[in-house]
């Protein structure tokens, strides 16, 4: 009798324990920080500010455009751009679409701004990692933590000197103190402040874990923009963050953020906002950008 008890109380106690630390694990893999890469990039610049100078008529910020040159020259078209006119992109502009180095080429060409995103930095780790590497050892089995084979190492090999300082000359953060404004790729943990951003989670989060973590999922926790916002509309001085990065969730327009990311790469749009009018303009963009 007492054995039957004590086997029940045992199997109980594992099933519980497993239960926990499954919990647990998936806690872990979700909440993201630098300190997971083995490897790290090219350090970006942490935060730059833009000053607008009184000729220059807009400011014009750029969903992701992750290689569709197509729409991209499209939009500039549409736009209207002149010199006198501020383009910055809201990053991720490479990867997933058919011209990675087109773009980058373009928006050279044009004295775009930037800001850095998951997908431009995975490229310059891997160009880092490249730079660093032989041939022989270059093996899916010696990869540092972080970087798989696949379309970013071959951008990365491909990248000429011009485009590649081009590409890592874009901030994490980049603020236009004129109109009280934060543009950044992915987001902010908004209980940090600004100094002590993690440049990893900047580029990556999407969420925040009912533990405090930041996540790049959607599926778990709080979006880091609801929080924000919460934030920014007690302050007396509040700021706005426009950004990329969250195609799932496509144009968000709220007070104090501002999602630009439409899933042009997905045959969407590419929508670019102008400040301080806060005018939208968006082509539509094509399956495989045609
Ligand atoms: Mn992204």
């Amino acid at each position: 009798m007492l054995n039957r008890y004590f086997y029940r109380f045992f199997l109980t106690t594992i099933f519980f324990s497993i239960a926990l630390f499954t919990l647990y694990c998936s806690k872990k893999y979700l909440s993201i920080t630098n300190a997971d890469l083995a490897f790290s990039s090219f350090m970006p610049v942490k935060i730059q500010t833009l000053n607008i100078i009184e000729q220059q008529k807009r400011l014009i910020v750029i969903g992701d455009v992750h290689g569709c040159l197509n729409s991209f020259e499209r939009l500039i078209e549409k736009l209207d751009v002149t010199a006198e006119d501020v383009i910055v992109l809201a990053g991720d502009l490479v990867a997933k679409g058919p011209d990675s180095l087109g773009v980058l080429r373009k928006a050279k060409e044009l004295g775009a701004l930037c800001v850095r995103g998951n997908h431009d930095d995975e490229v310059l780790r891997w160009k880092k990692y490249l730079n660093t590497v032989t041939e022989e050892l270059l093996e899916e089995s010696n990869l540092p933590n972080g970087l798989v084979f696949g379309e970013h190492q071959e951008i990365a090999s491909s990248l000429p000197e011009e485009l590649f300082s081009y590409l890592v000359s874009c901030p994490v953060i980049l603020s236009v103190p004129q109109y009280e404004l934060l543009i950044v790729h992915g987001g902010v943990d908004p209980t940090k402040s600004l100094e002590v951003q993690d440049e990893y989670v900047v580029m990556n989060i999407r969420n925040i874990l009912d533990n405090g973590s930041p996540t790049r999922k959607t599926s778990h926790g709080t979006s880091w923009s609801k929080i924000w916002n919460r934030i920014q509309s007690t302050k007396e001085h509040p700021t706005t963050i426009v950004y990329g990065h969250a195609a799932v969730r496509g144009l968000s327009v709220k007070p104090y953020s501002i999602g630009l990311d439409t899933g042009c790469v997905k045959g969407k749009e590419l929508t670019a906002m102008m400040f301080p009018s806060k005018e939208l303009i968006s082509v539509k963009c094509h399956k495989h950008d045609l």
